[in-house]
Parts: structure tokens; C-alpha cells; sequence
């Protein structure tokens, strides 16, 4: 294939899988890969900071591994997400860039923190659309998946999304792998959702170039890549790039979409850029690569922010200032001092707008959704409104 064959004649969608550990994420992804011929792209999240005191197996787990497949209609990259609570961070600097998700709900189990944490993730992040798969319904009794399939549409309801109205499709992912009819059936049934519930997503590829940046890899005798998903703009091969974080800049010295040598590539595309000459331990999951000048780094807004009540694991206590949580922003975080409105604190429950003063200058901009954590807790999530220095 020549570097400049246009390989994705469909539309591209990024999605995931959501939910709990063991409620059948990964078994899902690969039935849904088994069907469609899917590959596997050599990305594959390294461990976040959070995960060190993890020995290595527990890491193993917590990595996402992303597939691509096609549809009938559209090109899909899919994200398998851990659903461990210590490998949240994956799932929040993932969401970011998500236009839909499937989330994966046993039959069995119901409900569980991890389907709580992450369609709260999904909402505040701005994931819009959902597909439920409840699954392992072939060990499941019937009593046990009519109960999971109302705890998720009023989970789904008290977030926003209309749990009424959101496809649940009972799956056995296991069953389908095992090349059962009747349950290959009903992955089909699941797919057909997302290519009719997901629409296609409207891209900027005229915006200025911007790239949160996943993960940074040596390539041997010949410098870096980065890799995420391209939020905004487009990007060529020889166009010079800047990173903001170890503030490089230099020419995109090569490209790739899911291991295809391409000249070009934009908005909501899967990329890795080769950096020839930078060092790899200069560059780390959380620069952003951008457009020379197209960012600035700020330190202060102000913020629309949902202070989550303990209810829906936030915390009891009220915010107040001074109050230094974690601000999860695109693929970073960093802490922040809060400093709600005049004397008052931010009560659980609150939906107010305050003030942020983050620890390290980080480009922000209006619009831009965000999480806050304390404490291993999402505390809150909220929308930037305007930039004060
Ligand atoms: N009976 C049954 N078991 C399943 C099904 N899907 C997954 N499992 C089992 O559930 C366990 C967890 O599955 P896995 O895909 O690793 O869950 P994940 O942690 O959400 O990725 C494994 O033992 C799977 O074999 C299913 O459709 N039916
Ligand atoms: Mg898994």
C-alpha cells in the first residue's frame, strides 16, 4: 500500500467498552473481533502512574487494548477498557475522545461501582451516546436480568442519558465466541445499535491541529512516537509540530493510523507521529502536540462545576477554599486549588460556578469538560467558561 491510499472509505467512529471488571468486556471485544475480522493495533495503555504499586499481573489487567473493525457502515476504533477502579485514569483521559460506548453489564451482577463511575465519567466527559450490552445472559435467570436491565435504565436516567429510550441488548459474548448461532446473533444485534443509536460525529478538521497525547514510545535509532486520538485540526506529514510539556518543536517526520503508513490524517483519528531526534524520556501521556502557537498554557478559570453528592460517590463533606483536588483534563491531570463564590462552600449536590487555580500552567479553553478527584473518589466534573490568566 502506498502512503497516500486513503484507507477508510467509511466513516470513522472511536468507541469502548465500559463497566465493571468481570462483567465480560473483554470477552465482548473479542466476539465482536472473532465476527467482524477485526485487527489488533500494537496500543496498548502503559501503566499509569496510579498503577505502580500494582505487581505485574494486576497490571496486566489493567491495560486497554484497542481493535479496529468495519461494519457495514462505518469504521470502528474500539477501545477495551480496564474496569478495575485503580485503572480509572485510562477511562477518563479515554472518554474524552469517545463518540459512543457500549457499556457492559452482567446479567448476573447488575449494577456494580465501576457501571456507576463510568457512565458518570462518560456523561461529564461528554460521551452523548450509549448502547447497553447486558451480558452473560446465558447464565443468567430471567428474574436477575429483568432487575439488571432497571437498575441500568434508571442508572442511565439519573445521569442524563434517556434511560428509557437506550437500547439494552442481552448478549452471551462467550457463547458467540464459541460459534453459536443464536448468540453470534445477538453481537450482530448489539453492532446494529451502535451503527443506528451512534451518530456520525461532526470533526474540525479545519481547526488548528491539537493531539493529547496517549502514549510516547522510543523508536529505535530514530527518536519518539506519541500516539492518541486527534481532537481537532489536521495533521501532515512534514508539517512542525510543537509539544507542549517538554516545549519541542520540530517536522512530523513520518505518520501512522492503526500501523498504515498515511501522509495525512485528522479530527477523531486514531494517530501515532514519529519524532525523529527527540528523546523518548522527555515526552510523556499528557503533553498536547498542536499547531506552533495555536496554545497557551494557563493556570486560572473559572468553572461550571457539578460537586457530586456522597450518594453517587462523591464526598459528604463541602468544598472549600483552598480545597486542592485532582483536575483530570484531555489525557493530564493536575492539582488545583478551588475557590468557590464569595465566602460559601461548595456543598455535595451543588452545581455552581468557581474559580480554579491549577498547580502547573495547562493549555485550557472555554468548553473544555473536565473531572475532579480526590482521594481515588470523582468528586466532580465540570465545564471551563472562562480564562483568567
Ligand atoms: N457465561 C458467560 N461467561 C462470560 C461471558 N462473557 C464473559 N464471561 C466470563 O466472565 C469473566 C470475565 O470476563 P471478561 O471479558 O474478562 O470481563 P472484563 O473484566 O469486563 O473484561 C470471564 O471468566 C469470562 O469467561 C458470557 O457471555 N457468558
Ligand atoms: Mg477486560
Amino acid at each position: 500500500m502506498s502512503a497516500q491510499t486513503p484507507v477508510l472509505a467509511k466513516p470513522h467512529l472511536n468507541i469502548a467498552t465500559l463497566g465493571h471488571a468481570r462483567h465480560g468486556k473483554t470477552t465482548l471485544t473479542a466476539a465482536i473481533t472473532r465476527l467482524l475480522g477485526a485487527r489488533t493495533a500494537a496500543d496498548v495503555a502503559p501503566p499509569a502512574r496510579s498503577d505502580r504499586a500494582l505487581d505485574a499481573a494486576a497490571r496486566g489487567a489493567l491495560k486497554s487494548t484497542r481493535v479496529e473493525y468495519e461494519t457495514g457502515t462505518r469504521h470502528y476504533a474500539h477501545r477495551d477498557m480496564p474496569g478495575e477502579a485503580a485503572a480509572i485514569e485510562h477511562v477518563i483521559s479515554g472518554a474524552a475522545q469517545l463518540d459512543g460506548a457500549i457499556l457492559v453489564v452482567s446479567a448476573l451482577a447488575g449494577v456494580q461501582a465501576q457501571t456507576v463511575e463510568h457512565v458518570l465519567i462518560a456523561r461529564q466527559l461528554g460521551v452523548e451516546h450509549l448502547v447497553v450490552a447486558l451480558s452473560q445472559v446465558d447464565a443468567g435467570e430471567a428474574a436477575a436480568m429483568e432487575r439488571a436491565e432497571r437498575e441500568i435504565r434508571a442508572l442511565l436516567d439519573a445521569h442524563g442519558y434517556p434511560g428509557g429510550t437506550t437500547p439494552v441488548i442481552r448478549v452471551s459474548a462467550l457463547r458467540a465466541l464459541e460459534g453459536v448461532p443464536r448468540w453470534i446473533g445477538t453481537i450482530e444485534a448489539l453492532l446494529d445499535a451502535v451503527d443506528t443509536v451512534v451518530p456520525t460525529p461532526e470533526r474540525q478538521p479545519g481547526e488548528p491541529f491539537l493531539l493529547p497525547v496517549d502514549h510516547a514510545l522510543p523508536r529505535a535509532g530514530e527518536g519518539s512516537v506519541i500516539s492518541g486520538t486527534i481532537e481537532r485540526g489536521t495533521v501532515r506529514s512534514g508539517d512542525r509540530v510543537q509539544v507542549v510539556g517538554p516545549d519541542v518543536e520540530m517536522a512530523v517526520a513520518g505518520l501512522e493510523v492503526f500501523g498504515r503508513p498515511l501522509t495525512r490524517a485528522e479530527a477523531g483519528d486514531p494517530v501515532a507521529l514519529l519524532l525523529r531526534g527527540v528523546p523518548h524520556a522527555v515526552l510523556r501521556r499528557g503533553d498536547l502536540a498542536a499547531a506552533p502557537g495555536s496554545l497557551t498554557p494557563r493556570r486560572r478559570f473559572t468553572a461550571h462545576v457539578h460537586v457530586l453528592p456522597g450518594a453517587r460517590g462523591g464526598r459528604a463533606e463541602p468544598f472549600a477554599t483552598g480545597y486542592r483536588p485532582e483536575f483530570f483534563l484531555r489525557t493530564t491531570h493536575v492539582f488545583g486549588a478551588i475557590n468557590p463564590p464569595g465566602a460559601r462552600a461548595a456543598r455535595p449536590g451543588d452545581t455552581l460556578t468557581l474559580g480554579v487555580e491549577l498547580s502547573r500552567a495547562t493549555p485550557v479553553q472555554p468548553d473544555l469538560r473536565f473531572v475532579i478527584r480526590d482521594g481515588g473518589r470523582t468528586v466532580g466534573a465540570g465545564t471551563v467558561l472562562t480564562i483568567e490568566g
